[in-house]
């Protein structure tokens, strides 16, 4: 059994800010670190930000700043928000410093001097959002299904690493390690990937002359480094491969947590630049599902990519990583919701370890002097939970390990239930009144303390904040690897005669109704927004303050000017009107718009529209519409919004 363990979280991309899928990566990062640290492992855990490439250069110009002090504010957001979510990594790498420039030029001389690196010529779609060439097969729709947009055709010399090479090395390698890629679900699909076609040659460059923001190849100068083989170096840089202390005690343990979004690059790219620069691959690639926020895809225009971090704040960072860790289960994707959130922390948080926390202490506070009393004889049912305990503690350890938090956790929710059965089961307040009882309610009220300190040892990982407090209240002191053989054996952690404190409350309750009643008012606000019944006379259209947004998030909308060719209603669709829009791309767009009670469809044929052209594609009555029109929308009137004199379609507006 190892007995060291190195964790990472992807590096991010600084062309957002972070998110609830970033904030979940690097919890659970957090959450395995602490883990492994309370079973006596040496640890490291290290997240950071990726820095270079096509989409910062992008989002930089956008907003009309140099890379770098772009980087440098985005990459700031990252490491401000971890310590407010009580996430501690050990390292946070930036692509940018100097020592990974340095590693990432040395493994890329390394890789061509062994001959694996060659000079070609290439065409091939490539998608922005990815960073990288599509092949034909992963195309859906001729489009790129991950960023539902087209790729764009790129024909240039580039550089290029035989990653063909070692398919049939990595597929063995991959059915050798069955847990090599986990859950088994990642593990299929990557196999499947592989054995298909020949695997394609990874091009690795990028002429400068098309980017700059990047690693210069140290072979040619022309030339920068594709930001995915940057980027994945990165792991190996935070321990100073190949000579630095970290590198040889950690890297033997290393551990990926990704989501399944950059599963191809982790499970492929990765382990054959690993053969080729002939460094020992990682132990396991740990791939999570995706987070939707009220059933919706999280998308900046919905406006749900923020509001679930903000809820960290109103319920409390612990609560919230309490419920991300147990809501979603590892691998799968998973809802966010306010409702859930605060139906778990109504269920699991108050009413199970806050009701047997105070209860408990409550009672040993009235019946025993607030001291952890000297147990008498063991009954069977007393070594019923021992045993429990031990199973609990057993399983914990097993399913943490593995990577299945949620399932370690459950364990855990299955001990404090039982914890409360004992309760209503041995009826200390009964026993309480009965002083030829007192050496059976001194072995229930010892139990129930153990049981107590048994929880807050298993809780640490998930809610250390919340684990200390209760250490504190019970007078075990602080949560550290010494206790976990004992927790492991379900042994004693409070000696009898330890004094504890009165309880707190921990988890109190919260008022569904309000939180309904909130929900309710955010959504009527949402609806209040269409235009209610049709009022007399011409009334100004409703201007009240919009909630503001930032240049980033305008600048993630893509809206384009398109010439309409072709116009025509739609059948029992009385508002809706089908059009067929040229927007400079290779085929004209169908786009449905709500116009049809205000234009013909003659009279907006040959008119130049206005359209969101990065809009998910919806079905709208049975067309698929890819795109919406803009018009200025009064009570009464609705006009389609037209640039002041004929331009280029396809031309962007900004
Ligand atoms: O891909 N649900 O960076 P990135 C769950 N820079 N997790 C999510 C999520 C969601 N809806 N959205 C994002 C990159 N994530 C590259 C990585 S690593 C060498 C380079 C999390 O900013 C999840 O961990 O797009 C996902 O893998 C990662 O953010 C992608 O982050």
């Amino acid at each position: 059994m190892s007995d060291t363990f190195y964790v990472t979280t992807p590096i991010y991309y600084v062309n957002a800010e972070p998110h609830l899928g970033h904030a979940y990566t690097t919890i659970v990062a957090d959450v395995a670190a602490r883990f492994h640290r309370l079973i006596g492992e040496e640890v490291r855990f290290q997240t950071g930000t990726d820095e270079h490439g096509d989409k910062i250069a992008q989002a930089a110009e956008d907003q009309g700043v140099k890379p770098k002090a772009y980087a440098d504010k985005i990459s700031g957001m990252f490491k401000e928000l971890w310590p407010k979510l009580n996430i501690v990594p050990d390292n946070f790498i930036r692509t940018t410093d100097a020592e990974h420039i340095q590693v990432v030029q040395a493994i890329l001389q390394k890789v061509y001097d062994a001959g694996d690196i060659y000079l070609d010529t290439y065409g091939g779609n490539y998608c922005v959002g990815c960073e990288r060439f599509l092949t034909d097969k992963e195309l859906v729709d001729g489009k790129c299904p991950e960023h539902d947009s087209e790729p764009v055709f790129i024909e240039e010399e580039n550089y290029f690493f035989k990653m063909g090479k070692y398919q049939e090395a990595l597929t063995e390698h991959i059915k050798a390690n069955p847990e090599f890629i986990r859950p088994e679900r990642y593990k299929n699909e990557v196999l499947a990937m592989l054995a298909g076609d020949d695997l394609e040659d990874l091009c690795i460059s990028r002429p400068k002359s098309r980017l700059t923001w990047g690693i210069e190849l140290p072979f040619d100068s022309d030339y920068v480094t594709y930001v995915w083989f940057d980027a994945l170096i990165n792991y190996l840089t935070g321990l100073v491969w190949p000579d630095g202390e970290n590198y040889q005690t950690f890297w033997p343990a290393a551990q990926h947590l990704i989501a399944k979004d950059i599963l191809k690059p982790h499970a492929i790219f990765w382990p054959t630049m690993l053969m080729a620069a002939n460094i020992p691959l990682y132990q396991h690639l740990n791939v999570h599902g995706y987070w939707s926020v009220d059933q919706a895809k999280m998308s900046k225009s919905l406006g749900n990519v923020v509001r679930p971090l903000e809820l960290a704040e109103v319920y409390g960072v612990e609560a919230f990583r309490y419920f991300v860790m147990r809501e979603m289960s590892f691998g799968l994707d998973s809802s966010f919701s306010e409702e859930l959130l605060v139906e778990r922390y109504n269920s699991d948080l108050a009413n199970d370890l806050g009701n047997l926390f105070s209860r408990v202490l409550n009672m040993l506070h009235k019946f025993c002097g607030g001291v952890v009393p000297q147990p008498d004889k063991l009954l069977p049912e007393d070594a019923d939970l021992v045993q429990l305990t031990r199973a609990v503690a057993a399983e914990y350890v097993r399913e943490n390990r593995g990577f299945a938090f949620h399932k370690a956790l459950a364990a855990v929710w299955s001990l404090i239930g039982a914890g409360n059965k004992y309760v209503v089961a041995n009826e200390p307040w009964s026993l309480a009144k009965e002083p030829e009882l007192a050496g059976r309610l001194n072995q229930v009220m010892y139990r129930l303390c153990q049981l107590l300190a048994q929880v807050t040892v298993l809780i640490w990982p998930v809610m250390p904040q919340t684990a200390e407090h209760m250490a504190g209240v019970l007078g075990l002191g602080g949560v550290t690897p010494s206790i976990m053989p004992a927790v492991l054996e379900g042994g004693e952690l409070l000696a009898p005669g330890t004094a504890t404190h009165q309880p707190p409350a921990l988890f109190p309750r919260i008022d569904t109704a309000k939180v309904k009643a909130k929900a309710d008012k955010a959504e009527k606000k949402a609806q209040g927004k269409k235009p209610q019944k049709k009022k007399q006379g011409k009334k100004k259209p409703p201007s009240g303050p919009a909630e503001q947004i930032t240049i980033e998030e305008f600048a993630r909308l893509e809206l384009k000017v398109g010439n309409v060719l072709e116009a025509e209603p739609i059948e029992g669709a009385d508002k809706l009107l089908k059009l067929t829009v040229d927007a400079g791309e290779d085929q004209p767009r169908t786009v449905v718009a709500g116009v049809a009670e205000h234009y013909a469809p003659e009279e907006l044929v040959g008119k130049q529209v206005v359209i969101v052209a990065n809009l998910k594609p919806v079905k709208l009555r049975g067309v698929k519409s890819q795109g919406m029109v803009l018009a200025a929308v009064g009570d009464e009137q609705v006009i389609v919004v037209s640039p002041s004199a004929p331009t280029t379609p396809g031309s962007k507006v900004r």
